[in-house]
């Protein structure tokens, strides 16, 4: 039908995990930092989000990307991460996918691009051999070997740590991180999320389990539950990025070192760290892997579709 508001969009996938980027026709968010725009989408255009991401259009999995102009005056491009449940502070696969689909569109060459987010400005490189690096915000753990009681489980000990997510880290969980065990993954990691909220830890909203790597050069592999009841199908920028902050905390992974991290289903980001501040555990992660574009296209919003707005 002729007329109906159209959203541009344009989809990638990196080590598996889907960014849907919105080049045209999302919601009007006006101008300013980043932060205060991302709060006025969450109050008046939650329904845009679950109309780009939500089933029938998107799925559970889908990270949208919405292209905005940027506040910071040294960057190129602006942009806000969202998903099924809600808004994310910063995305590392999601920024490697609006890489690739800027490139694909022919907008930026190889080399390095400032992106604004509503926690901070991130700097991505484009190499020439396709890889995306993404210099990620200062990331940190907030708190170390935290005991969590967790219901149907018992005690579970982990990190809880910043990096443009808020995560909780679990190295001693017993678990296989295998796809033939989701759901008991799934299960398992939404108890700890549930657990830390209401021990003290209100702002996490990823958990990410750790273990042995499955491939040679791999340092280890991991399951990481968003926000949603999706699992990140790549290793998880931010996780990785959190990770990295831990293990520098631990002194175990020296400054410049490549932490090699595997996802559950396979797939690789090389991570490594510069410090930042040695005296408040800050550290500046970039992470390193690669997106393929794998659609481009219109959505329709049609008035008289029930499920116009997405199943919410
Ligand atoms: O790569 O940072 C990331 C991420 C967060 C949620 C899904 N992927």
């Amino acid at each position: 039908m002729a007329g109906l508001p159209r959203i541009r969009i344009i989809d990638s996938h990196t080590g598996g995990e889907p960014t849907r980027l919105v080049l045209e026709g999302g919601p009007a968010l006006g101008g300013g930092p980043l932060a205060e725009r991302v709060g006025r989408f969450r109050e008046k255009f939650d329904a845009w989000r679950t109309a780009i991401v939500n089933e029938p259009r998107g799925s559970d999995t889908v990270v949208g990307a919405l292209l905005v102009p940027p506040h910071r005056a040294d960057c190129q491009f602006g942009v806000i991460f969202f998903n099924n449940v809600g808004c994310l502070g910063m995305c590392g696969h999601g920024t490697m996918g609006l890489v690739a689909s800027l490139r694909h569109l022919g907008r930026i060459p190889p080399g390095k691009v400032r992106i604004d987010t509503p926690v901070g400005a991130v700097e991505a490189e484009l190499h020439a051999g396709g890889e995306i690096s993404v210099g990620n915000v200062a990331s940190y753990r907030q708190a170390a070997n935290v005991a969590l009681d967790v219901p149907g489980v018992g005690e579970v000990r982990g990190d809880v740590a910043w990096g443009g997510n808020w995560f909780f880290l679990v190295a001693q969980h017993g678990l296989a991180l295998d796809l033939a065990n989701l759901e008991q993954l799934t299960d398992y990691t939404r108890r700890i999320r549930q657990a830390a909220n209401q021990q003290g830890f209100s702002e996490v909203d990823h958990v990410e389990l750790f273990g042995p790597a499955a491939q040679a050069g791999a340092s280890s592999r991991n399951f990481v539950l968003c926000p949603g009841n999706a699992y990140d199908r790549s290793p998880c920028g931010t996780g990785t990025s959190a990770k990295l902050a831990c293990l520098a905390a631990d002194g175990k992974l020296a400054e410049g070192d490549a932490w090699v991290q595997e996802s559950v289903i396979g797939s690789t980001f090389s991570g490594r760290y510069r410090w930042l501040d040695r005296a408040k555990g800050e550290v500046a992660p970039t992470i390193t892997g690669t997106a393929f574009v794998t659609a481009e296209g219109v959505q329709l919003l049609d008035p008289r579709d029930p499920f116009c707005w997405g199943i919410r």
